[in-house]
């Protein structure tokens, strides 16, 4: 079996105007979807990073991997070293939140988006399910979480007519989207985007919830913006109201002080992000629970390396999130069913997208029961819709963004606005 086409299309999405640490999302966010064709009329899918940096080495890609035989993934590899080494990419400032930026990661990314697309080819072509090629599913239904974020009604500038989730800053207002989310989807535990506004506020937000949602686990993540004793300080408010504290405080040297001073379980998809953090944060016992993504963990087949290495080393292991569509849920789904330690509901972006903005032929993947079914059709059992990968490059050639910097989006609504971190 030989290569015979891969296509990498840009695309952007509308994105609601969701508050972080670093500030806002921008009106759009940026993927890049994979096609990776073989000569025997497979096609296998991806979706990664739309970013400038990420972006041009997958474009860099699209050549030299035509004539790779798609079950050569060291091959793949190789080609994608070689592509990377001859690109030199640079750090992307302000994108701290957008791992798909940092030059570091660069060959796992790369690596990654191919790897789910050949993965995607082989299944097809042997007529399994992917999740087939990673062991088989040891679950049917993946849990996610219903994922909560401070928000504004309605961009700056009004790009396009306001989403229908209006503004989210007040307690009642966290509820009411707790509560719609949870109605639509029947999420079993809950996330609070945190690091936006004071700390006190957002653990109060988390107090509401937990009146509100009494059985639902929750979670806080304030993205490394609260220094470590603010972090101290909230986990005392906090008291035993969390599932995990995530990402509270900066660096695995400030994650290990605070579990050492509160035993409160950490995770993280902040401190341990490659194999070197991790071997680092089993030295100083900085995270209990690791939240892996194949996107920059290097593809789907590392995540499970990392799966293992959380089972031997006694962490827990979850999954990470950023702006995404249908194809990367899926690859979720399947990746996360055959990890037989996923001891949490995954995160997903996946309810704040449109639903006339999925990529996928059939629109939007349903959530029920806070979970997501894994597809039996062979390979990852979507298909592309051609109309809606049209309309979505052309929306990326319009809108302007290549590169997503929440810190200047913010500086449109609040001139003074610095990236500081911790901020509180
Ligand atoms: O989309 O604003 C966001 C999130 O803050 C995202 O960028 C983070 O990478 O969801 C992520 C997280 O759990 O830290
Ligand atoms: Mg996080």
């Amino acid at each position: 079996m030989k290569i015979i086409r891969v296509t990498v299309t840009p695309i952007a999405f509308r994105d609601p105007p969701l508050l972080n640490a670093s500030g806002i999302h921008e009106p759009y966010a940026l993927r890049s979807i994979i096609e990776v064709e073989s000569d025997n009329g497979y096609i296998g899918l991806g979706e990664s990073y739309g970013d400038a940096p990420a972006l041009a080495i997958q474009q860099a890609l699209q050549a030299p991997l035509i004539g790779l035989d798609p079950f050569n993934l060291n091959g793949l590899r190789q080609v994608v070293q070689a592509t990377v080494a001859a690109h030199k990419p640079a750090s992307v400032q302000g994108a701290e939140l957008a791992p798909g930026s940092h030059a570091s990661k660069a060959v796992s990314n790369a690596y990654s988006a191919f790897e789910v697309a050949f993965l995607d080819l082989q299944a097809r072509s042997l007529n399994v399910p992917l999740v087939d090629l990673l062991g088989g599913a040891v679950r049917e239904r993946v849990p996610f979480s219903a994922y909560l974020f401070f928000k504004y009604a309605q961009h700056v500038g009004a790009p396009y007519p306001a989403d229908t989730w209006g503004e989210a800053l007040s307690e009642a207002q966290i509820v009411a989207q707790a509560a719609r989310m949870i109605e639509a989807h029947g999420f079993q535990s809950i996330k609070l985007k945190a690091g936006a506004l004071t700390p006190e506020h957002e653990v109060a937000c988390i107090k509401a919830l937990k009146r509100a949602f009494p059985e639902h686990p929750l979670r806080i993540d304030p993205n490394g913006n609260w220094s470590l004793e603010t972090a101290l300080r909230m986990a005392q408010l906090l008291g035993d109201d969390l599932q995990y504290y995530e990402d509270p405080t900066p660096g695995l040297e400030g994650m290990a002080e605070l579990h050492r001073h509160t035993g409160l379980s950490l995770a993280t998809n902040m401190v341990v992000t490659d194999f070197d953090e991790f071997r680092r944060s089993v030295a100083l016992n900085s995270v209990q629970i690791v939240l892996a993504d194949h996107h920059y963990w290097g593809g789907l087949r590392d995540t499970q390396v990392l799966a293992k290495m959380c089972d031997t080393f006694g962490l827990g292991v979850s999954m990470h999130s950023n702006s995404h569509l249908g194809i990367s849920l899926m690859a979720m789904a399947h990746v996360a069913a055959a990890v037989p330690n996923l001891g949490y509901a995954c995160d997903t972006h996946y309810p704040w997208q449109e639903p006339d903005e999925e990529v996928i032929k059939g629109g939007k993947l349903t959530i029920q029961g806070g979970c997501v079914a894994v597809t039996r059709a062979p390979g990852l059992g979507v298909e592309l819709d051609y109309e809606q990968l049209a309309k979505l490059h052309e929306q990326f050639l319009r809108c302007g963004i290549r590169q997503r910097d929440d810190v200047r989006q913010m500086q449109r609504y609040q001139p003074e606005w610095k990236a500081i971190k911790p901020r509180y």
